[in-house]
């Protein structure tokens, strides 16, 4: 069995509710912080670590933090970005929903370390039923003396609240979270300035995903040095990988980041192997952002090296032979799916979800996604694969946000591992018509 820091406790009966999370040594972080440790200790333990951001980027955690500025004398401020809508990414979900405690810890021992007295969380409009479990969280952390004025006796004062937010995939950007936890349009900003510099209301403010900041009880707890024992190089300790798809077991899984790609699809504990046995045909191993693989490169990477869960051999060979890690939403296709319908199916995605400041994100999203759509539908041209790259690369680097970029890049992989495909589907449009996935000639 993989190693558990995350998950340890969700099917303990009952961990929802502060009594058991406590019972079962909840809140021991904020204690040990709080009575034992500097704030900057905190940082340098989380720095030591050497966990990264789990929301895709996977910038260095401990070095985020060490950006605010705590001599400015202005308010700082720690935000949780829990506006997860990543299509294949449901991990920061299942976090909440189960075990909202960890998160609410979390968010203590790291607003400590960050001088914050009032932080956030941003939770996605659409995931309703988990702002009440975390609001009810709240309160009874609150109740237990956990947050408000003079915590644990130590001098420190935390407000956190919870914002609900507007449904827009867009808000998950940390910039237009901030704009919308201001009231505004969620419009991303121009960066730099970072948000570290200058964020929420123009103060210095930390914007960090869930499952980083549910990582860090377990290294205030332990040590840093025992996370960065945890997992690969560059690529220390656990990460949650939602998995859907055609595999057997979907869901979400904890594993030590260093795994085999070979066994986290094909072990019992894990994905448990394809879906009735059929051949695998794709791996989208990050959310729709990062670039699909084809079979050949999952198991294995150009070098011939084992590909494994991390930041680095995921994204071996460049964007030539390699994909991300991102969010871990980790999505699995067997010989049934089309990689047409899916490419278009992801553009239709970033064209509705686009903000519209930037020209090439606005118009080359929609543009893709009709192009897309024709060859899906038996009304493709010859030139329309070589339209379609030409507009994925006048994306791609020359927008505000990375939307752009993660509009571009899956349609970049499918065409330069899937062009057949797409020809298939442009030269003999009789045979794909009405049909939901290609189906290769007999
Ligand atoms: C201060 C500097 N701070 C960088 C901070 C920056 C941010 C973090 C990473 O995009 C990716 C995107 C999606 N001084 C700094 C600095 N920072 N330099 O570091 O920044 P960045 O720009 O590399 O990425 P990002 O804007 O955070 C996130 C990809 O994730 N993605 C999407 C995931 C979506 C979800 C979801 O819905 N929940 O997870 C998946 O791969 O494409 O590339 O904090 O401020 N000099
Ligand atoms: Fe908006 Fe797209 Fe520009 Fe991002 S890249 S700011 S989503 S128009």
């Amino acid at each position: 069995m993989g190693r558990k820091i995350l998950l340890d406790k969700i099917n303990v009966p009952g961990i929802r509710t502060y009594e058991v999370y406590r019972k079962e040594g909840g809140y021991a972080s904020v204690e040990k912080a709080l009575k034992k440790m500097t704030p900057d200790e905190v940082v340098e333990e989380v720095k030591t670590s050497g966990l990264r951001g789990r929301g895709g980027a996977g910038f260095p955690c401990g070095m985020k933090w060490s950006f605010i500025d705590k001599k400015s004398g202005k308010p700082r401020h720690l935000v949780c970005n829990a506006d997860e809508s990543e299509p294949g990414t449901f991990k920061d979900r299942y976090l909440m929903e189960f075990i909202p405690h960890l998160l609410i810890e979390g968010m203590i021992t790291s607003s400590y370390a960050l001088g914050a007295n009032l932080s956030y969380i941003y939770i996605r409009g659409e995931y309703m039923w988990i702002y009440k479990i975390l609001e009810n969280a709240i309160a009874e952390a609150k109740a237990a003396g956990w947050l408000g004025k003079n915590i644990l006796g130590s001098g420190y004062d935390l407000e956190l609240y919870v914002q609900i937010g507007g449904g827009a995939y867009i808000c998950g950007e940390e910039t237009a979270l901030i704009e919308s936890l201001e009231g505004k349009r969620g419009n991303p900003r121009i960066k730099p300035p970072f948000p570290a510099v200058m964020g929420l209301w123009q103060n210095p403010t930390v914007v960090n995903n869930v499952e980083t900041i549910a990582a860090v009880p377990w290294i205030v707890n332990n040590s840093g040095a025992d996370y960065a024992g945890i997992g690969i190089g560059r690529s220390t300790g656990t990460k949650l990988i939602s998995a859907s798809g055609n595999i057997k077991n979907q869901g979400v899984y904890e594993i030590d980041l260093g795994l085999s790609v070979y066994e986290f699809i094909n072990s019992d504990e894990y994905c448990g192997g394809m879906q009735t046995d059929r051949p695998l045909k794709a791996l989208v191993p990050g959310g729709s952002s990062v670039p699909v693989l084809p079979a050949h490169l999952i198991y294995k990477t150009a070098a011939g090296e084992d590909r494994l869960m991390t930041y680095e051999s995921l994204a071996d060979g460049g964007f030539a032979s390699g994909s991300m890690l991102g969010s871990g939403g980790f999505i699995v296709y067997d010989d049934r799916a089309c990689i047409v319908r899916n490419t278009w199916n992801f553009s239709r995605f970033y064209h509705h979800e686009s903000c519209g400041q930037c020209t090439p994100c606005r118009e080359g999203t929609g543009w893709m996604e009709k192009v897309l759509w024709r060859i899906e539908n038996g009304q493709g041209r010859e030139e329309d694969i070589e339209l379609l790259w030409s507009i994925q690369a006048k994306i791609e680097g020359n927008t505000i946000c990375p939307l752009g970029d993660a509009a571009a890049w899956p349609v970049a992989a499918a065409i330069r591992h899937f062009k057949d495909e797409f020809e298939y589907h442009i030269r003999f449009p009789e045979k794909i018509k009405n049909r939901n996935h290609f189906v290769a000639e007999p």
